[in-house]
C-alpha cells in the first residue's frame, strides 16, 4: 500500500475528519508524490472570447485541485508545433493552429491526486457533439473546431507539455489550507 493508501486507511480507522483529528504525527510533512501530480490545461481562445475562463477555473477549484501556475498569452506557431507535434500530418492541423493563435489563451497547471485522468474526465470527449453533459466540453461547446479547453492525456505528456508552456520558476509550491479537507491526514 502506498503512503496515500496508508494515510487514507489510518484516517478511516480513526473515523475523524481532518481538522478534529487526534494529535499525533501527520502522514506527511510536504505532500507525497501522488498528491503532486500535475497537468496542463489550456483555456483556448474561443473560451477566452466567450468569457468562460472563470467557469473553467471554478470546476477545478470545486473539485479540490490546486492551481500552481497560470498565465494569459497569445500562442505563436512555434509553441503549437511542439504542443501538437503528433497532429502535424492531420488535415485539420492548419485550421487548428489558426484557431489556437487567433487570440489570447489561458495556460494553467493544476496539481493533485490523479489530476491527469480526472481532468480528462472533467473535460470530456474531443468532439463536443459526443461529450457527456456535465463535462466542460459537453456543457460549454458544440463543435470539435471550437472545443474550449485542452488537457494533457498522460502523466508523461503533461510533464512535457508543462515544459513547453511554463518556466520552472513560474510554478508555485504553496500549501493549500483546504488540503486537510480534500485529503485524509
Ligand atoms: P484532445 O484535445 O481531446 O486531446 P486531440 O485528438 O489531441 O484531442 O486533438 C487536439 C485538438 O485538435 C482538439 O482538441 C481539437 O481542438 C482539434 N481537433 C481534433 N480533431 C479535429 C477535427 O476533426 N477538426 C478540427 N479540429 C480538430
Ligand atoms: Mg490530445
Amino acid at each position: 500500500m502506498g503512503s496515500l493508501g496508508r494515510c487514507l486507511a489510518r484516517s478511516l480507522l480513526r473515523g475523524q475528519p481532518g481538522p478534529s483529528r487526534p494529535a499525533g504525527p501527520r502522514c506527511y510533512g510536504s505532500a507525497p508524490p501522488e498528491l503532486q501530480e500535475q497537468t496542463l490545461v489550456l483555456v483556448k481562445p474561443d473560451a477566452v472570447q466567450r468569457r468562460l475562463v472563470g467557469s473553467v477555473i471554478q470546476r477545478f477549484e470545486r473539485r479540490g485541485f490546486k492551481l500552481v501556475g497560470m498565465k494569459l498569452l497569445q500562442a505563436n506557431q512555434g509553441i503549437l508545433e511542439r504542443h501538437y507535434e503528433q497532429l502535424r500530418q492531420k488535415p485539420f492541423y492548419p485550421v487548428l493552429v489558426a484557431y489556437m493563435t487567433s487570440g489570447p489563451l489561458v495556460a494553467m497547471v493544476w496539481e493533485g491526486y490523479n489530476v491527469v485522468k480526472s481532468t480528462r474526465a472533467m473535460v470530456g470527449d474531443t468532439n463536443p457533439a459526443t461529450a457527456a453533459a456535465g463535462t466542460i466540453r459537453g456543457d460549454f461547446s458544440m463543435h470539435v473546431s471550437r472545443n474550449v479547453v485542452h488537457a494533457s492525456d498522460s502523466v508523461e505528456t503533461a510533464r512535457r507539455e508543462i515544459g513547453f508552456w511554463f518556466q520552472r520558476d513560474e510554478l508555485l509550491d504553496w500549501h493549500s489550507g483546504d488540503s486537510d479537507y480534500t485529503y485524509g491526514p
